[in-house]
């Protein structure tokens, strides 16, 4: 493996140089406060809004050679000057003799040898703490005695991060670092934008003394004499200036002289870069000048993730499969949750785009066995934006509440809504009730968005009315072939169709939340709501097949004078995944019909890097069709492999029982199988990336945009709960696998409403699917659902897969 390997027992992806393709990143931290790492040592982090409210500056168009927001330059004292270099490679780029980076769940730690030094970092946010920690530990690997200094660099941002980029007079002119001395030697380096000086102010220390700081870049590069990061003109002389800066582009570096390192010897020091309150930070940034305060808060991460991952383990025969569903799956929708499509080197944290209602909505659900309160917040919030006639706002701001319509503003006579967006959030309430049991969330007030109104004066409803108001919505905004309409666009944000075009993705996907919400009301004995809404299904799935049937497969979408999109008459553009995945997760489509569809996407839409999401691509700019035609062909959604339209083939692939397909599929995207072809690949591969280029383009197989896809929560949703086929159901945990036939076992440990269930999946006749034998503690049950067991009990469930049936589409 050129560039690492998974140590699945530590958890993490252990990265072996530092001259991988692009920078590979890590998350450190939450939304609240965190952000991201990259593999030498950079780092951009924020709290609360990676655009309101930035703390470093990270720019990832720089070269990877460039620094970025953080560094470490070490320097050893010789005869005729300093040796000086960074541990991290970046930015001094000096030979090493050994370089790690363990990329681990919400901690990076950088392991190199170099100069006779070996250094390791680890860098982590404490669960709850708004500070991101470096524990740094320097031993003397050499035969003789050095002098060792270290010198960690942070450098800051404007809070309000595009105005960094837009302003480089106002910028400058509001940004401030003082310096306090405390009695034991150590500094504090307070920084704050002048009108953050009274309510919000950085703040970069360490744990031991410092002998000088420096808080301006000019003066640190020698900026005059066109000094380099990679060779800072200030390091060169024995003390730093001690400069406060009153202006400028500000940085924090902390001059430490370690002393005398003898041969083996460690010496260990942390630093740490926070926010508080101005009256806060004095003692905010006492606690970590503790090291037993680290030690103590560091095992509180591992508890974390021992907590989260415990609640879905798989054994299969497939080791690529295992690790991913265990831990690196589980791991990614974690990082969705919290950062949406907002913050990643992809999705710059920058200007109007904030946390996604139809992204968001639909990242809940690869959380919610594991972080089920903080889904039901996320849930609420995504509610709050919904706005009384149903439909929702596109995006927030998540520090505000402040919503918007998202690109739909950019065209001024089109729709300023989404067809699909409302539509999402039933999908994601649904899945949280089957998850807890939770009914009480459903009557929960919960105001709908009015931007001109004051949180207190806004109309409010249940939260089942506010999916209900989305039922609604989209009942009664259809055209000409009685097919919901398009608004701006649907999930595909770049078909942008004037006047009243017609998707059939929404009208997909309005069965599907049909078909949860009938599940949601039988189960509330509301009977005639369930009635009212299986009459609505059977609707819709008469007009999807009567209209856009196109003979081997679905239609995508109907323009505004009724021209089909995604029909063997266009020259491009002829056929969409998304309408043959979603008309059989709808329910929509017959056993031949759903065949008939998947066969298509199977012989016009696979690669053997994943399956493209339309073919073939347009090939010229046609505004009549929007956004997608400005990619040329093979890209992003211009028949690219947009990963996120694969579980939904997946899931439905499951749906007809073919579990072969289904796994040929999930494997063929698995990251952790990309190693042996990472140059073409070159994002990490430990998550998934947004997109790989198409057949049609060049680059065939060249991913990006990755960590922040919905791949990562529909991929987990497929693997285990239509793969694997655990799936939690208002009564109890539906055992439904579709799976290999090769396979002869697989176990599962779930836990389920403070339950834990130890499954067991026997295959004796190497099908993938079939009716279940289930016995439960020894006792055989009727059906294929374990019922809820007593909280804190472990249930024993022994599951034999009998003769294949074919699954009624559901
Ligand atoms: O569905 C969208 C998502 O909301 C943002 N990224 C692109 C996807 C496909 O267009």
């Amino acid at each position: 493996m050129k560039y690492g390997y998974f140590d699945d027992q530590k958890r993490e992806y252990v990265i072996t140089s530092p001259k991988t393709p692009v920078k590979w990143t890590n998350y450190v931290g939450t939304l609240a406060f965190g952000g991201l790492v990259d593999h030498t040592g950079g780092s951009l982090i924020c709290k609360g809004d990676p655009a309101l409210n930035r703390i470093t500056k990270y720019i990832p168009q720089l070269p990877s050679s460039d620094f970025k927001g953080e560094t470490l330059y070490l320097r050893i004292r010789r005869e005729n000057g300093y040796n000086i270099f960074s541990p991290f490679y970046v930015p001094t780029l000096d030979p090493y003799d050994k370089y790690e980076c363990h990329v681990g769940l919400g901690y990076q730690r950088i392991v190199s040898e170099m100069v006779g030094i070996r250094t390791e970092v680890t860098i982590f946010v404490p669960p709850g703490e708004n500070v991101v920690l470096r524990d740094i530990r320097l031993t003397n690997i050499g035969n003789d005695p050095v002098e060792l200094d270290a010198i960690p660099v942070v450098e800051f941002t404007h809070f309000d991060a595009l105005k960094q980029y837009t302003n480089a007079d106002w910028c400058p002119q509001t940004m401030t670092v003082d310096a306090e001395q405390n009695d034991d030697g150590t500094v504090l380096l307070r920084q704050y934008a002048f009108l953050k000086k009274e309510t919000e102010n950085n703040f970069f220390t360490s744990s031991v003394p410092v002998d000088s700081f420096q808080t301006d870049r000019k003066k640190f590069l020698g900026d005059n004499e066109y000094g380099t990061w990679k060779s800072p003109r200030e390091l060169q002389n024995e003390h730093l200036s001690n400069y406060e800066a009153r202006r400028g582009d500000v940085i924090a570096a902390l001059l430490h002289k370690l002393g005398t390192l003898r041969p083996g010897e460690t010496k260990r020091f942390v630093t740490q870069l926070g926010q508080d309150a101005p009256e806060a930070v004095s003692t905010t940034s006492k606690k970590f000048q503790t090291l037993e305060n680290v030690d103590a808060v560091f095992p509180n991460l591992g508890n974390f993730w021992d907590d989260y991952l415990s609640t879905f383990q798989c054994k299969t025969p497939d080791a690529a499969f295992n690790s991913m569903v265990n831990i690196h799956n589980p791991r990614q929708c974690h990082t969705t949750f919290n950062w949406s499509r907002y913050l990643s080197l992809y999705q710059l944290g920058l200007g109007a785009r904030g946390l996604g209602f139809r992204d968001s909505s639909q990242d809940v659900m690869g959380v919610l066995a594991g972080i089920p309160d903080d889904a039901r917040r996320l849930m609420r919030r995504l509610l709050s934006v919904q706005l009384p006639d149903g439909s929702a706002m596109h995006q927030f701001f998540p520090l505000t509440m402040e919503a918007n319509e998202g690109d739909s503003r950019e065209e001024e006579d089109g729709k300023k809504w989404y067809g699909d967006d409302h539509l999402w959030i039933i999908l994601a309430v649904c899945a949280y009730v089957k998850e807890t049991g939770d009914t009480v969330f459903l009557d929960e007030n919960v105001s709908f968005y009015d931007k001109k109104l004051p949180l207190g004066q806004r109309e409010s409803a249940s939260v089942l009315s506010h999916l209900q108001r989305g039922l609604e919505f989209t009942k009664t905004h259809i055209g000409r072939h009685g097919l919901p309409l398009l608004g701006f666009a649907d999930w595909n944000d770049t078909v942008n169709l004037p006047g009243d075009a017609e998707s059939i993705f929404i009208a997909d996907l309005y069965g599907r939340t049909l078909l949860e919400m009938i599940d949601l009301m039988r189960h509330l004995e509301l009977d005639e709501f369930a009635e009212e809404y299986l009459a609505d299904h059977a609707s819709m799935k008469e007009r999807v097949n009567a209209a856009a049937w196109d003979g081997d497969w679905y239609i995508r979408y109907f323009e505004n004078d009724g021209s089909p999109i995604g029909s063997n008459q266009n020259s491009e553009g002829k056929i969409y995944t998304n309408a043959q995945s979603w008309t059989v997760l709808a329910g929509y489509a017959d056993p031949a019909r759903a065949k008939c569809a998947l066969q298509a996407v199977k012989e016009k839409l696979n690669t053997i890097r994943g399956i493209k999401l339309s073919w073939p691509g347009y090939n010229g700019y046609d505004k009549s069709k929007g956004g997608v035609t400005s990619y040329p062909p093979g890209a992003k959604e211009n028949g690219g492999i947009f990963l996120h339209s694969n579980p939904w083939v997946m899931i439905a692939e499951t749906m007809v029982g073919n579990g072969d397909r289904a796994f040929e599929y999930y494997s063929q995207i698995n990251p952790a199988a990309q190693n042996d072809r990472i140059d073409e690949f070159e994002c990490e591969p430990y998550c998934y990336p947004q997109n790989i280029l198409g057949d049609e383009h060049p680059q065939f197989g060249l991913a990006r945009n990755s960590w922040l896809s919905g791949t990562s929560s529909w991929t987990y949703q497929a693997a285990t709960q239509y793969i694997l086929g655990i799936r939690p159901q208002y009564d109890g945990l539906l055992i439904d696998p579709c799976i290999p036939k090769a396979w002869d076992v697989f176990t599962v440990t779930r836990h389920f409403r403070s339950a834990t269930y130890n499954i067991t999946v026997k295959n004796p006749q190497h099908i993938s699917k079939g009716d279940v034998s289930i016995v439960v503690d020894g006792e055989p049950i009727e059906g294929a659902v374990v019922p809820v067991a007593a909280p804190g009990s472990t249930v024993n469930v022994q599951v034999e897969l009998g003769m294949p049936v074919f699954s009624a589409v559901k």
